[in-house]
């Protein structure tokens, strides 16, 4: 009877896993989803990598997590703003303790919003060991569409490709697990993470070492002298060698030799596996949701011969832009439309690094139903052999000069949520943003937020009275707010060091990306700013997203401002959604809304 019953629950609990409630099942398993050596990696439900929960918006979604791996674990839901469920959000030490092994946690939250979203774990790096899948919220009847901006003859064909939207998961790969990395940088001194394994489409890919050739002709201009001073060159996976890393800090205390050789210096080619998408037979359009759930490279992607209609960003509708390539940064959403209206064949999706600490790429094919027999050859039967027109380098720059790159200063959310009236600022966040004495330790606001001591916070923050908070004096490491008021963060990287882009994360509510710059930040608040560079605001049509990219601080500092307007209490994270930044210091605790806490305090 006992067995029975077991059977029975497991049966259950697998056969939910793709319709609400849903249930998680993560175990801690070898696998090798690039054809490399194999490594422990979280599986969900059995598979990596995990499964679509596919919600209707108004739906209450249940997450049933269950931890059967060795180590503590939580789960967040990625852009969901957790409107009246601050619970819900999955960060430990914040909103919840860590579910142990053998525990589970159950997540309840309103699906309010549309759109493309994803979860994936938010304890230590866990991300880094493959803990992610995509969430579909589809949008309410009521929801206004922009499709006839793109093509108002085919609005029914543009609806019904959105209705067959398909995930586009991209992530990358190391074949050391996120304990490992970090203790290799804990060891050696210097930032190690940078160097991937792999990159891969919905958990598919395969390990391409780039002849010596290719690496030397796409060397970034700006490392070629430190490497010739130091008779070096790009690894054999196409990252900046450990030496030129340590540089940044020459004071630090580096230990170079505990690097073990595979990290940088050991590239092996295999076959893996590569990731076809099957347009539906006859179909006119197709819909995807690019979902950036990598660790830590960016990306360029582009569809060869086929131009991109972007018409969502963060799940946010926005007026449609035409596009031949895009820039993908750590969180990032876009759900596209391709129109299919080439000869039947397979064409190359490309997604090239524009980290610039790394030269590494992967192809995925865009096949049409009708292309058989096919119209192109295989190696091994294993792959095509394209012949389309790629529009982006292996280096992930344009071809030409007619190549357009989606401008996402340029994004307008569609219809314009933004205020008609202009919101009085209740507060000013200036964030300096940067390294603290070694390359792997990272700051939101100069004081790294010690990640591995938040996350056991015990009781987590969200279940304290505000007053009674460890951290809430720490204006380096705290943002504390009043419900409905409207803040200003304002980011601001220096170019000493240089800094690489940041793709800043906000839990809860989504912000206005009102403005963003070149140069000095030298103001106390936005409006002096926007008074002095008018033209570098928008605050009439601007980008409504959970996710703001600082831009990179190269030759001149840079600066970013992201407005958003408190309407939901609770303990939430900010951060930079680098895993191993955040893994460094790179975030700060928003307590938002103290004077309407949740709870009795
Ligand atoms: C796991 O979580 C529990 C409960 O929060 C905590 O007491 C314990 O220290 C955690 N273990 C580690 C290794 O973080
Ligand atoms: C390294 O240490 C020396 C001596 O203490 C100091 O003069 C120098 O400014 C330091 N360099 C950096 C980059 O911190
Ligand atoms: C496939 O490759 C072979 C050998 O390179 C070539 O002879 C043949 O024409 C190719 N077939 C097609 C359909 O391109
Ligand atoms: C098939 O794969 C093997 C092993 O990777 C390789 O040596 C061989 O050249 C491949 N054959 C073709 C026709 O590409
Ligand atoms: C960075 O180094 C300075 C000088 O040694 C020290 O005062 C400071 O505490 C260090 N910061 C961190 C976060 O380790
Ligand atoms: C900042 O602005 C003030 C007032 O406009 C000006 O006096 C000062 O020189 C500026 N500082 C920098 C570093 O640009
Ligand atoms: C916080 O403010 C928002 C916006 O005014 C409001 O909708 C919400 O009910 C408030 N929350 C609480 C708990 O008072
Ligand atoms: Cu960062």
């Amino acid at each position: 009877m006992a067995i029975i019953f077991a059977l029975l629950s497991l049966y259950i609990s697998y056969a939910s896993a793709s319709a609400n409630p849903f249930t998680l099942d993560l175990t801690w398993e070898s696998g090798s989803p690039d054809g490399g050596p194999a490594r422990d990696l979280i599986k969900i439900n059995g598979q990596f990598t995990g499964p679509l929960l596919e919600v209707n918006q108004g739906e209450w979604v249940e997450m049933l997590v269950l931890n059967n791996m060795p180590f503590n674990t939580t789960v967040h839901a990625h852009g969901i703003d957790q409107i009246n469920t601050p619970w819900a959000d999955g960060v430990p030490g914040l909103s919840q303790r860590h579910i142990q092994p053998g525990e589970s946690y159950t997540y309840k939250w309103k699906a309010e919003q549309y759109g493309s979203y994803f979860y994936h774990a938010h304890s230590q790096s866990q991300i880094d060991d493959g803990c992610y899948g995509p969430i579909l919220i589809k949008p309410a009847d009521t929801v206004t569409k922009p499709f006839s901006k793109i093509s108002p003859d085919e609005v029914s064909l543009l609806e019904d490709a959105e209705v067959n939207v398909r995930p586009f998961l991209v992530s990358d790969w190391r074949h050391t697990t996120s304990q490992e990395t970090w203790d290799i940088e804990v060891a050696s001194g210097i930032e190690t993470s940078i160097c991937m394994d792999s990159i891969l489409v919905n958990g598919k890919g395969y390990d391409d070492c780039w002849p010596r050739a290719q690496l030397t002709e796409f060397t970034p201009a700006g490392f070629v002298p430190v490497l010739q001073q130091l008779g070096l060159e790009l690894s054999v996976k196409g990252c900046l060698p450990p030496p030129v890393i340590a540089g940044s800090f020459p004071n630090a205390t580096i230990h170079l030799e505990n690097i073990p050789p595979e990290v940088f210096d050991v590239c092996t080619p295999t076959t893996g596996s590569r990731e076809t998408i099957k347009a539906p037979k006859d179909a006119k359009w197709l819909a995807l949701d690019i979902i950036h759930s990598a660790s830590l490279l960016a990306f360029a992607f582009s569809i060869d011969e086929h131009p991109i209609w972007v018409y969502a960003a963060d799940g946010q509708y926005i007026e449609p832009m035409k596009v031949d390539a895009l820039q993908l940064f750590n969180g990032d959403r876009y759900s596209i439309l391709i129109e299919l209206n080439k000869p039947a064949d397979y064409y190359g999706i490309r997604l090239t690094s524009i980290a610039a600490a790394q030269l590494i790429d992967t192809i995925a094919y865009l096949e049409y139903n009708d292309c058989t027999p096919y119209a192109t050859n295989y190696t091994n039967d294993t792959y095509p052999i394209l012949t389309s027109t790629p529009s982006i380098t292996r280096a992930g720059g344009p071809v030409s000069e007619d190549v357009v790159f989606l401008d996402t200063s340029k994004i307008s959310a569609f219809p314009n949520p933004y205020p008609q009236d202009t919101p009085s600022i209740d507060q000013t966040i200036i964030m300096s943003l940067g390294m603290v004495n070694h390359t792997y330790i990272w700051s939101l606001s100069k004081t790294p937020l010690n990640n591995h001591a938040i996350e056991n916070i015990d009781p987590p923050l969200l279940y304290t009275a505000p007053s009674a908070h460890p951290h809430q004096t720490d204006a380096d490491t705290t943002i504390t707010t009043q419900n409905n008021t409207w803040i200003d963060l304002v980011f601001t990287s220096s170019n000493t060091p240089p800094q690489p882009p940041h793709p800043i994360h906000k839990h809860s509510n989504k912000a206005f990306i009102i403005g963003q710059g070149t140069g000095l930040w030298n103001w106390t608040t936005v409006a002096e700013a926007q008074a002095a560079l008018p033209q570098n605001f928008n605050t009439v049509d601007p980008p409504y997203r959970d996710g703001f990219l600082v831009p990179g601080a190269d030759v001149a500092p840079t600066w970013l401002v992201a407005r958003y307007r408190v309407v939901n209490p609770g303990a939430f994270l900010l951060h930079c959604h680098i895993q191993s930044h955040l893994n460094g210091g790179m975030a700060m605790v928003v307590l938002d809304g103290v004077d309407e806490w949740p709870g009795a305090y």
